[in-house]
């Protein structure tokens, strides 16, 4: 089949909920991806973050392999090889004491709520269901009815309410506002360290430090949904790291797998995830040992290959030069590591176009956004070839 005969056939078959660039990929390999006339591209979304450790990565598709001709899914009922070695694997990777397996991360996030309001009614004691959770303006944690009830985008909301009382929203990096909207009912406050959805949004250094801190004096617990920000992205194993800090809770997904299958986690001290207890939280298909397996795999990768580090080094250094763009197109230039918008004056789409005609996938976001996320796997020569034709794009205009 071509590529416009797949098309059509998905336009006549597929629910019309998604708008992507008219490109069928193929096959991937580190940072590039085939489409069906063979033609190759950088993959610079990576999957929105989940492909940290590149397109089909030898390890990560060894430990797929094997696992998948021993068992795949035992369900919960029994135990597994996988599980207790995933667990104990993520456990010293971000310093928690007790890990929850999900597989997306709207499940995981889901898992936190039901965690830190269980917190509120038996820890801090919270009258029965009034318990409420901080969330910020502008937010993205996933499209579940509860999580889309409390998001600030009109389109992510409209139609489908009603919605799960007891979230409210402050404005985002504002940590006073934050701060004064805590109150005896408050179980948690939840938030993302770097906005990815919401354009790219850094807050200022302190934010969370402040935010931290405001929770641990009123006895609030902090969540934090770094399902994006996680895993190296920032350049930092994890985007707190950053203000040397430690979240009550921390949401983990996307690259948790490399993109080679569906695996979150909720990862907690045990004070807070022993509120838990058989029967009241579970899922078919969360700490399955193909997923397992496949997410040790990933994070070894990740360790082995100092993935943080690299895209502390190359994705600073990147930053520093899109500053020096010189186009009359751009507005803004921000992000952590390789995780990087460009803020057009117009709208991102058209360029996102000349992009992909040169073979560079980027994919615009909040409509004048260029979301720049490649795997961390880059090198620098890809780099410069992303640099090359990214710089002649916005600069065409120009010249
Ligand atoms: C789509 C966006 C990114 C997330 C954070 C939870 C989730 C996400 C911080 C939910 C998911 C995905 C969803 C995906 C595209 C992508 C996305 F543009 F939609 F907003 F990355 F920015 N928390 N983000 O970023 O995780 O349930 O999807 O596994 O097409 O909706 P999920």
């Amino acid at each position: 089949m071509t590529g416009k005969e797949l098309q059509e056939l998905e336009q006549r078959y597929g629910a019309q909920n998604y708008q992507p660039l008219d490109i069928v990929l193929v096959r991937g390999e580190g940072c590039w991806v085939y489409d069906i006339e063979g033609k190759r591209y950088l993959d610079c979304l990576s999957a929105y973050s989940a492909l940290n450790q590149g397109h089909v990565h030898p390890k990560l598709l060894a430990a797929l392999v094997e696992q998948a001709q021993q068992l795949s899914l035992t369900s919960r009922a029994f135990r597994n090889q996988q599980l207790p070695l995933f667990y104990e694997q993520i456990c010293k990777l971000s310093g928690f004491e007790k890990a929850l397996a999900m597989n997306s991360g709207a499940e995981a996030v889901e898992t936190a709520i039901k965690l830190v309001r269980k917190w509120g009614y038996r820890v801090k004691g919270i009258a029965e269901d009034q318990a409420e959770i901080l969330v910020c303006s502008n937010n993205f944690h996933g499209r579940t009815v509860a999580i889309v009830g409390f998001s600030t985008e009109p389109s992510y909301r409209h139609g489908f309410g009603p919605f799960a009382p007891g979230f409210r929203s402050v404005p985002y990096a504002d940590a006073d506002a934050l701060i004064a909207a805590i109150t005896p009912n408050t179980a948690a406050v939840l938030l993302e360290p770097i906005q990815g959805e919401g354009g790219i949004i850094v807050p200022p250094d302190g934010y969370l430090r402040a935010v931290a801190e405001a929770c641990r004096a009123t006895n609030t617990l902090l969540v934090l949904d770094e399902i994006q920000t996680g895993l190296g992205r920032t350049g930092r194993m994890f985007a707190y790291d950053h203000e040397g800090i430690r979240p009550d809770v921390l949401i983990l997904g996307k690259a948790l797998s490399g993109g080679m299958y569906p695996v979150s986690v909720v990862l907690a001290d045990a004070a807070v995830m022993d509120m838990f207890r058989p029967g009241e939280h579970g899922s078919t298909f969360g700490g399955n040992p193909l997923g397992c397996a496949v997410s040790r795999a990933a994070l070894d990768v990740l360790v082995e290959e100092r993935l943080a580090e690299r895209t502390a080094e190359l994705g600073g250094a990147f930053i520093e030069r899109l500053k020096t763009l010189e186009s009359s197109l751009v507005k803004d230039v921000r992000g952590k590591g390789l995780l990087i918008g460009i803020e057009l004056k117009v709208p991102a789409r058209p360029y996102c176009e000349r992009l992909a005609e040169r073979g560079i996938l980027c994919k615009e976001t909040h409509s004048t956004v260029i979301r720049f996320a490649p795997p961390l796997v880059i090198t620098e020569e890809q780099l410069d070839f992303a640099w090359q034709h990214l710089s002649e794009v916005l600069c065409a205009s120009e010249k």
